[in-house]
């Protein structure tokens, strides 16, 4: 009887062959789900009841649905696995494979999209669809995926920007936002447009915005209304100006390095997830966004329309003004105007 202490190395290496051998056949005889899936990592700072963040749920279940079995879709919200805004080097790093992505996020990368961060440049929701599902967006994104190594798979509608502040004031132009304390995203580019708009604008997480408002530390934020509602801001906040300033977009986006990991088949069953989610968010977003001013009226909240005649022309002229729009490529502004 051979003493299983003393097997030679060549019989050692014949068995780890045979066992090597014996997993790849029961891989391929065992049903998908108990193989290795792609594991499609996504990182969200939106909180689970915003349509973005239920919308990843329609693109897990189109997922599984579409490609039983073959891919592992990790939902991480309210920025739980990145911090909002360092989603894109995270993809870079190969640490993430998803998320959506902001236009404010793709100008520190790609100066000229911060065209679509400006006040009052794309009029409403339906033409933020054509710009980005047409030539313009097919050219920028392009340069997006050559410089950010990220792909874009569909236009998110995020909703239309309003003023949002702790204690009611008559809000009819800028000048009346003097000394407001406005929190913005933490970006350059968010931090012209609270500047453009009158108010001092201060940087702040998303997820500190709540504490912020409820503290008093800042004095207002901008934020679409469904995102008001989801987040609960109308809890510690008095009035919504709805001035209207930024008909705002996310892009569903994968990193190009897991996009190309994928089979040509794989690749299509994604984009069609990633547009059946958008179209998800779209819809009831939308249809949210037109229901809201009455919730919050029922909920105490004064709800006022300022002179937005007053707030386009002073938003406008201070990008015109600054060296900013000389990052916009000549006859861009013109070509968006122009999508009808
Ligand atoms: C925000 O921080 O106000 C913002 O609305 C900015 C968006 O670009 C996006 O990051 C969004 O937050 C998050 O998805 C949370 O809703």
């Amino acid at each position: 009887m051979q003493n299983p202490q003393s097997v030679s190395s060549g019989a050692l290496r014949r068995r780890s062959l045979m066992a090597a051998g014996a997993a790849t056949l029961l891989a391929h005889s065992l049903p998908a789900t108990a193989q290795s899936k792609i594991v499609l990592r996504i990182s969200s700072p939106a909180v689970p009841d915003d349509w973005h963040a239920k919308m990843w749920t329609v693109f897990k279940e189109h997922l599984d649905k579409s490609a039983p079995g073959e891919f592992d879709v990790q939902i991480n919200l309210n920025a739980s696995l990145f911090k909002q805004g360092a989603e894109p080097a995270a993809m870079a790093r190969g640490n993430l494979e998803l998320t959506t992505v902001s236009a404010a996020d793709i100008a520190k990368i790609v100066p000229e999209f911060s065209i679509f961060t400006a006040g009052y440049v794309v009029r409403d929701p339906s033409q933020q669809q054509k710009i980005f599902n047409g030539a313009i967006g097919a050219e920028l994104f392009r340069t997006v995926s050559e410089k950010m190594d990220i792909s874009a798979l569909s236009t998110c509608y995020l909703g239309t920007r309003q003023l949002n502040l702790r204690e009611v004031r008559n809000v009819r132009t800028p000048a009346d936002l003097k000394g407001i304390k406005l929190r913005m995203p933490g970006s350059k580019d968010w931090l012209f447009l609270g500047e453009a708009l009158g108010a001092t604008a201060t940087p702040l997480a998303f997820g500190e915005v709540y504490m912020g408002l409820k503290s008093g530390t800042i004095d207002a934020q901008d934020n679409p209304l469904p995102t008001v509602k989801a987040a609960k801001f109308y809890e510690v906040t008095k009035q919504i100006v709805l001035t209207s300033h930024l008909v705002d977009g996310l892009f569903i986006a994968i990193s190009n390095k897991a996009m190309q990991a994928l089979s040509p088949a794989q690749r299509s069953k994604l984009q069609a997830a990633a547009q059946a989610a958008a179209a998800y968010n779209n819809e009831n977003r939308l249809k949210e966004e037109a229901q809201l001013v009455e919730f919050f009226k029922k909920e105490g909240l004064q709800v006022s329309t300022p002179d937005l005649d007053a707030f386009h022309k002073t938003v406008q002229s201070a990008y015109q003004n600054a060296d900013y729009a000389k990052t916009w490529p000549a006859g861009l502004l013109e070509r968006i105007n122009a999508v009808r």
